[in-house]
């Protein structure tokens, strides 16, 4: 077969208290169930599996907006994945980060744009997602700490506490591209316009396609010499074939646009390091969900049905 031969390392990240509901604690166990590391392997690369990331609590932080759930752990994990992703970034092995609801990522990307920043390469972020998670401290209305990791990677201001100083490496925000979104609160709209944000929103595949939208992205993060991460949240995914998940919204990427996205970003060869987030196993239906997340992740990894045409005329 055909396939760029990846050294893989799955990191757990048992991330909860981001989210509104319980579960998504069992997401990295859900993978490993589902055969995540088989699949990877099938298909030529070789996996090790790091085990789940503990959480080390950071002690007493008053939180700055008493709306805030969960402050100290939202601290403490974002502490504890931003050194692992730190460290797995500075090596050449491809991090698959198991996660968690969507919160995990202030660690894990903050960590492989500081790693990335130590190679004196831009990184960039593919976030596929029906929400932006792009609400500050201060702007969101729920409290719950998935919907802001991307502000805080982004750079924006009142986030010191997450690693105790302002962030060193933010990501650009003209190097994010968020796909899959139908769900936006209007504080974060302001934001991502007035940041410059890509945002493809559902409206915009429809009209286009989710090939004719990536293309251009990927193209940029070529001729920047970037490393690409890439966060894929479930609920990106229709809830029809994706029902596992604590915040469906309907109206989602289809079986075949998702994986025409993750075949694109496997032909691109530029991913680098991936979330697999918001999985919640508790409201799956015989691991459906799972399994998909799965199947992506191996078209990602250079699942095809052909490699090479049939004929050549
Ligand atoms: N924007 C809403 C909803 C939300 C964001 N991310 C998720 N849900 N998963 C909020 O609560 O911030
Ligand atoms: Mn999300
Ligand atoms: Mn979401």
């Amino acid at each position: 077969m055909n396939v760029v031969r990846r050294e893989i390392v799955l990191v757990g990240a048992p991330v909860n208290d981001g989210a509104g509901q319980k579960g998504c604690v069992m997401g990295p166990d859900a993978y490993r169930t589902a055969g995540l590391g088989e699949t990877l392997k099938a298909l030529g690369h070789s996996v090790t599996d790091h085990g789940n990331v503990r959480l080390v609590h950071p002690g007493n932080v008053a939180p700055p907006n008493p709306v805030l759930r969960n402050y100290e752990t939202y601290i403490g994990w974002t502490r504890a994945l931003h050194a692992k992703a730190a460290d797995l970034g500075s090596s050449p092995v491809f991090p698959i980060y198991l996660g968690g609801d969507h919160s995990m990522a202030a660690g894990t990307v903050s960590g492989q744009a500081r790693a990335a920043a130590a190679q004196g390469r831009p990184l960039f972020v593919l976030w596929l997602d029906a929400h932006s998670d792009f609400h500050t401290l201060d702007s969101t209305a729920s409290g719950n700490l998935h919907g802001t990791p991307l502000a805080f990677l982004c750079g924006l201001s009142g986030f010191d506490d997450l690693l105790g100083a302002p962030l060193e490496h933010p990501v650009s925000p003209e190097n994010v591209e968020i796909m899959g979104v139908r769900s936006v609160d209007d504080a974060e709209r302001e934001m991502l316009i007035g940041l410059g944000v890509g945002v493809s929103d559902m409206r915009r595949i429809d009209e286009s396609g989710v090939g004719t939208l990536l293309t251009p992205f990927l193209d940029r993060v070529r001729e920047a010499n970037g490393l690409l991460h890439v966060s894929l949240d479930v609920d990106f995914l229709d809830p029809e074939i994706a029902p596992a998940v604590g915040t469906t919204v309907p109206g989602g990427a289809t079986f075949r646009e998702a994986h025409l996205v993750m075949e694109m970003l496997h032909d691109s060869g530029l991913v680098t390091s991936l979330d697999l987030v918001e999985l919640n196993p508790f409201l799956d239906e015989r691991g459906k969900t799972a399994r998909l997340m799965v199947d992506l992740t191996g078209s990602l990894f250079g699942r095809r049905v052909f490699d090479r045409p049939t004929r050549s005329f």
